[in-house]
């Protein structure tokens, strides 16, 4: 058997790395510079790299494994399905078990009535089906000019060029353009852009924006508004709690459909099964991904409503799938995960036990001379470095500069948290313990010592003029 568990000393895996393998967002000869970390194995929060360190992952891998690593019953299902049915397709008038017993899982779990699955293999995927699910729902409707859709900026959505273009990120767009019918708003991002608002009146400012862009543009070339319930990859921007029920209002006053990109915030990650429910929002279609499997497999998928299910059947044949939705593996891995997280009571120790214990750990982080505000909402959280917290003043130095020095020392203190821009960011798996909170709060504090030291030493901790 081909186990690659005996390996080739670090150095020599990094130069093969650097040579043949094309890295996701990353500079390839920064990278081969340095050399790449190589993860070996992974048990509960814990990752072993090729040289023993014990890391303590922050991250959940990138956002997705929710039950942490190691678990038995998700590899003994995998083994069980490969051997009694390793791949078959569900085009064509087929289907099978797995996949039937998901989607009726899902939609069992998903709240009112997202009732109908479309699988994908990952979260981009799934949301380039929403464009086209949106887009074909009013062409059926005998509406074909409605194929807007209104984003944000700063948002993620993936990086196919429908996901991307979703997304609301110029340096995505910047490598290889944009599909066309795609606009963005601006963000809710109180702290870093709300200025002399107050959170409630920026909250609304941003909603507002989105009614702003329907007139614009036209209700009847409008299809429907994207979102992430919180942002992640933007930097774990909570939005103030007037952003969500006023978006709400506005896409049921000029009745465009909502999407909620639910890929991060999905499967336990905000103390309820999905971030909608944890912000009232009452979405037409919900992205997700990522904890669906918690990443043991790769799958994503799109959870539809009735009604729009009901109009895109009325339509006929809806020319549209991947070769693996609803890969029998992956459908019966996910499965499994979904039958952890519930019978564990995964949710409730988020909500009881490791959102609270982690939330005054957390909040304390800004008695820290480096760290204006901290947030978190179950287990995902950000904090925000500053030279001056009073003004919420931004570095002098170029955007990222000292969130790239604070993650370096993050990461050679083992802890796995990740800096967007000036934002520090975590996403642990939602099965950490209290004792283990307490060593990724020793390790965050210990960083952000060390940083703190060298940006006074390199004269960085000054803000930047207005
Ligand atoms: N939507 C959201 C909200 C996401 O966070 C995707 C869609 C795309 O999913 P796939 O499975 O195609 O990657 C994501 C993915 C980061 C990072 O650095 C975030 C993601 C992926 C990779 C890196 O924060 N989010």
């Amino acid at each position: 058997m081909n186990m690659i568990t005996n390996h080739l000393p670090t150095a020599e895996l990094q130069a093969l790395d650097a040579a043949h393998h094309m890295h996701p967002f990353t500079d390839a000869n920064g990278l081969a510079t340095k050399g790449a970390r190589i993860i070996t194995r992974g048990k509960g929060v814990w990752l072993t790299d090729s040289e023993g360190n014990q890391i303590i992952d922050g991250m959940a891998g990138l956002w997705c494994v929710n039950i942490g690593y190691g678990r038995k019953s998700l590899a003994e299902v995998a083994a069980r399905q490969m051997e009694e049915l390793a791949y078959y397709n569900t085009f064509f008038q087929t289907t099978h078990v797995p996949a039937i017993a998901l989607a009726a899982k899902i939609a069992e779990l998903a709240p009112g009535d997202l009732n109908h699955v479309f699988f994908a293999g990952s979260g981009s995927e799934a949301n380039d089906t929403n464009i086209r699910l949106v887009r074909r729902y009013w062409q059926v409707k005998g509406q074909p000019d409605k194929r807007v859709i209104i984003a944000r900026k700063n948002g993620y959505h993936g990086s196919t060029m429908g996901g991307g273009s979703l997304g609301g990120m110029s340096p995505i767009h910047a490598h290889g353009g944009m599909i066309d019918g795609i606009v963005h708003i601006d963000q809710p991002y109180w702290w870093g852009e709300g200025e002399d608002m107050t959170e409630a009146d920026f909250g609304l400012a941003r909603a507002k924006q989105l009614e702003d862009k329907i007139l614009e543009l036209g209700v009847e070339n409008v299809a429907a508004f994207i979102g992430e319930p919180i942002q992640g990859a933007g930097g774990v921007i909570v939005p103030p709690a007037t952003y969500w029920p006023e978006i709400q209002r506005i896409c049921d006053k000029y009745g465009i459909l909502l999407i909620a990109d639910e890929v991060i915030t999905g499967f336990g990650r905000t103390g309820n099964w999905f971030g909608s429910q944890t912000f009232g929002i009452k979405p037409h279609i919900m992205t997700i991904a990522k904890g669906l499997s918690s990443g043991y497999q790769p799958i994503g998928g799109s959870i539809v409503c009735d009604e729009v299910a009901a109009v895109v059947a009325e339509g006929g044949e809806f020319f549209h799938g991947y070769t693996y939705s609803g890969h029998p593996v992956a459908a019966a891995v996910a499965l499994e995960n979904l039958r952890v997280i519930q019978e564990e009571g995964i949710i409730d120790h988020v909500r009881t036990v490791a959102h609270p214990y982690l939330k005054e750990r957390w909040d304390a982080l800004t008695d820290h001379p480096l760290v204006g505000e901290a947030k978190l909402v179950g287990l995902m959280g950000s904090i925000a470095l500053t030279p001056d917290k009073a003004k919420r003043a931004k570095f002098a130095s170029e955007a990222g500069t000292v969130g790239f020095k604070t993650r370096e020392r993050c990461f050679a203190n083992n802890l796995i948290m990740r800096h967007v821009g000036d934002r520090m960011i975590i996403s642990p798996p939602l099965v950490i313990t209290p004792a283990e909170i307490d060593v990724l709060i020793e390790r965050a504090k210990k960083s952000l010592d060390e940083s703190y030291a060298i940006l006074k030493a390199e004269g960085l901790m000054v803000a930047k003029q207005e």
